[in-house]
């Protein structure tokens, strides 16, 4: 086991990572930018060391400047967290390189998901359902209109190093995939450098659900079930809870071995996700996320394990501490994300937490950095906590997140929590019964 781990991340991803550590007595060093210096994570850790100014491409970006931190406190390995650098397949070799650990996958395979028609041709190749579409790329109109005519319309046209939903156009028909295909070249040159594209069967009405997988460098791969992630404003994740209300257990098991028997062919280590869009029954592929995710929570609390202690036990070739068959979910989770954001039109509003109050009791777990006196910073994403409840039924959750949010206050900035007070009356949401464009739909109505 590492003797010290460098956290080159913030907030509340930076501090559940501390938390891990500690309870398994790995020292701590917070890597962080000037803004963060009154962080609570920055206060809890062994050591911390600054490197750089607020902008994250001069600090939580800063390559040389991590190598630097690592080098000057001794730390063996990095945890990245989410966002950031923790799907740079170019971090996790440079480490390497300098004989440090990258707590995640394995270079070849982060680079290898971050091109998503690799990533698509690849699952298919290993048995994963994908959505219909072009194979790779799409090189020509002419070659898009056939495709296009062959699987029907709608279609979309993604960009290959898209993800997040950037670089998307829907087609309604032969008419418009030529200016769809322009647009979406156009975009993804402008965002990502590459105007590679590839064409997909647009399916109307699905929902987002992911199966979480893990594996270690001894053979085992385990998946720990699903999440139902469509509850989204601006392919932003509201709200997140596992099981899917649209899954029976043997759906579960099904797709469940699926990913993992395909995961065990690829050699992956550590922890990944599939995301499926799932309509009539059917799982879509549509991207792998080779990070540990915001919403990991849900999942530990049904299956009660520590997703982060697993991350740095297979980074340290280390088994897993859990076998398959020992895994048997429990109960139900749902996850609010609570964002310092106008609960209306999300506007991000950071400044001082004036009053803070966290809720507590059975089944209620509060993933949150921020405390009174705490000066949420205007330079980064506006997650400042998350709010996770479990259950022994999917009701007796939602009546227990109900108790919670009545208790939780924080003053002083707006925050998400009073859309969750609504949301959880609404009864297509006590009957689980909402996809992908659910949210933006309800919100549309609340505003007329
Ligand atoms: C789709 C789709 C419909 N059909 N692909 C958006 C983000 C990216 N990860 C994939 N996305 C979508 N891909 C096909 N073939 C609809 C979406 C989509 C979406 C997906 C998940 C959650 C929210 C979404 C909101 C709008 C569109």
């Amino acid at each position: 086991m590492f003797d010290k781990i460098l956290i080159a991340n913030r907030g509340e991803i930076a501090l559940r990572i501390l938390r891990a550590c500690k309870d398994m007595g790995v020292r701590t060093v917070a890597a962080h930018s000037t803004a963060d210096a009154e962080a609570m994570h920055v206060r809890f850790a062994d050591e911390s060391i600054c490197i750089g100014p607020p902008s994250a491409t001069q600090s939580y970006l800063n390559i040389p400047a991590l190598i630097t931190a690592c080098e000057l406190t001794g730390a063996q390995a990095v945890h990245p967290g989410y966002g950031f650098l923790s799907e740079k397949a170019e971090f996790a070799q440079i480490l390497e390189e300098h004989g440090l650990t990258f707590i995640g996958p394995k270079a070849e395979h982060i680079r290898l998901m971050g091109d998503k028609i690799a990533a698509k041709e690849t699952m298919r190749r290993l048995g994963v359902p994908v959505v219909p579409g072009s194979e790779g790329g799409i090189d020509s109109d002419a070659e898009a209109l056939a495709v296009a005519a062959e699987m029907g319309y709608p279609v979309l046209v993604k960009a290959a190093a898209g993800g997040g939903g950037r670089g998307m156009k829907v087609a309604r028909s032969a008419e418009e995939l030529p200016r769809a295909l322009a647009t979406a070249r156009a975009e993804a040159k402008a965002a990502f450098g590459d105007d590679a594209v590839y064409l997909e069967k647009y399916l109307q009405k699905p929902r987002h659900i992911e199966v979480q997988l893990f594996a270690d460098s001894h053979g085992n791969v385990v998946h720990l079930g699903e999440r139902d992630c469509s509850l989204q404003r601006r392919h932003q994740k509201v709200m997140e809870e596992s099981p899917s209300p649209a899954l029976t257990p043997a759906q579960r098991e099904e797709i469940g071995e699926t990913v993992a028997s395909a995961i065990r062919q690829l050699g992956y280590l550590g922890a990944g996700t599939i995301e499926f869009l799932y309509e009539d029954g059917r799982f879509y592929f549509i991207e792998m996320n080779t990070r540990i995710q915001v919403e990991h929570p849900v999942t530990e609390a049904i299956y009660d394990v520590d997703l982060v202690r697993e991350q740095i036990r297979v980074a340290a070739g280390e088994k897993l501490s859990f076998r398959q068959k020992d895994l048997k979910p429990r109960g139900h989770a749902i996850e609010c994300r609570i964002n310092a954001e106008n609960p209306k039109t999300f506007v991000p509003n950071p400044g001082l937490i004036k009053y803070f109050h966290a809720p507590g009791g059975l089944g209620v777990r509060l993933d949150s950095a921020i405390y009174e006196g705490y000066r949420i910073p205007p330079y980064y994403d506006s997650l400042i906590g998350k709010l996770i409840i479990h259950a022994d039924s999917r009701a007796e959750c939602l009546m227990r997140l109900r108790r919670a949010l009545s208790e939780i206050v924080v003053d002083g900035v707006n925050t998400t929590l009073p859309l969750f007070e609504e949301l959880i009356e609404n009864p297509d949401i006590q009957a689980g019964d909402y996809d992908i464009h659910w949210l933006e739909r309800w919100l549309a109505s609340q505003t007329e």
